[in-house]
């Protein structure tokens, strides 16, 4: 190498170093990497942080993925910063839901959150179509967030976006109209919109959630623990009659490195008939 190239490279890599030393955090980080660095500061515009990561069970998922953060807004009466972030797939795979957010460290280090976890110490986003999958473009819905902080003061973070895992474990299935009352779900048989359905553990702990079924007459419940759960439709009207059984009992265990869904809580009903 000539004296004056190496002069040249030396210059680069030393504007590099004051590149990647300046404190500008709303803007994103060089690099990506699976940990995102960031800033909820009270006067600043928000934060955008692309990840070229996203941690899962057994291995790293290749994204792209944004991660941002609208401006924060201090409330008086929580002494904290409440900021909305969501998660937008800028990759071209579809992932696997679910999506978490951790955080890892926040500064200073007596910052609390004020939101309880979903899961362990991970919040989860929920999607306007959610159908299991995080698809290319797809943005979360806004998961707000609550940080304690002083008036005026900013919150540094270190977090990561998590997928899959062993907390994907869910049951879904059809309510439909059975309209030749033969127990089973013909491709010209409708679905039943809006009605409720429950999952529940009938044990010590306590799970049982509620859905709706959408327009399709499809519901889910993601993110179960492993668990025995009874499936059942919570209400319907009289006008309507069970062609299947009206509950049934689904056993989700979490093998190896992946989720485990149950697809088949099917609940067929047709018009009752007089008696
Ligand atoms: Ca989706
Ligand atoms: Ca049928």
């Amino acid at each position: 190498m000539s004296r004056r190239l190496f002069f040249v490279f030396l210059l680069i890599t030393l504007t590099l170093t004051l590149a990647a030393c300046s404190d500008d955090a709303t803007l994103p980080p060089a690099g990506g990497g699976t940990v995102a660095e960031g800033d909820l500061d009270p006067v600043g515009p928000g934060f955008e942080i692309e990840l070229e990561f996203a941690a899962g069970p057994d291995s790293l998922h290749r994204g792209p993925f944004l991660l941002k953060g609208t401006r924060p807004v201090w409330a008086a009466r929580w002494q904290a910063l409440v900021v909305d972030f969501t998660v937008t797939n800028i990759g071209e795979v579809d992932q696997l839901e679910p999506v978490s957010l951790e955080f890892l460290r926040l500064i200073p280090d007596t910052t609390e959150l004020l939101v309880e976890f979903d899961v362990d110490s991970k919040y989860l986003f929920e999607f306007e179509n959610d159908d299991l999958w995080w698809t290319p473009g797809e943005e979360s819905l806004p998961k707000q967030l609550i940080f304690t902080a002083e008036a005026g003061q900013s919150v540094g973070f270190n977090a990561q976006i998590g997928l899959g895992g062993l907390m994907d474990s869910w049951i879904s299935g059809y309510v439909w109209l059975d309209a030749n009352r033969d127990g089973v779900m013909q491709p010209h048989e409708l679905g039943m919109e809006d009605v409720p359905v429950v999952v529940d553990d009938g044990g010590p702990d306590e799970i049982f959630r509620q859905v709706a079924t959408d327009h399709t007459g499809w519901f889910v419940f993601r993110n179960l623990p492993a668990n025995t759960y009874e499936v059942r439709v919570l209400t319907m009207s009289d006008v309507y009659e069970s062609t299947t059984p009206s509950s049934m009992h689904v056993m989700l265990t979490w093998p190896m490195g992946g989720g485990d869904g149950f697809s088949d809580a099917d609940f067929g009903f047709a018009p009752a008939e007089p008696r």
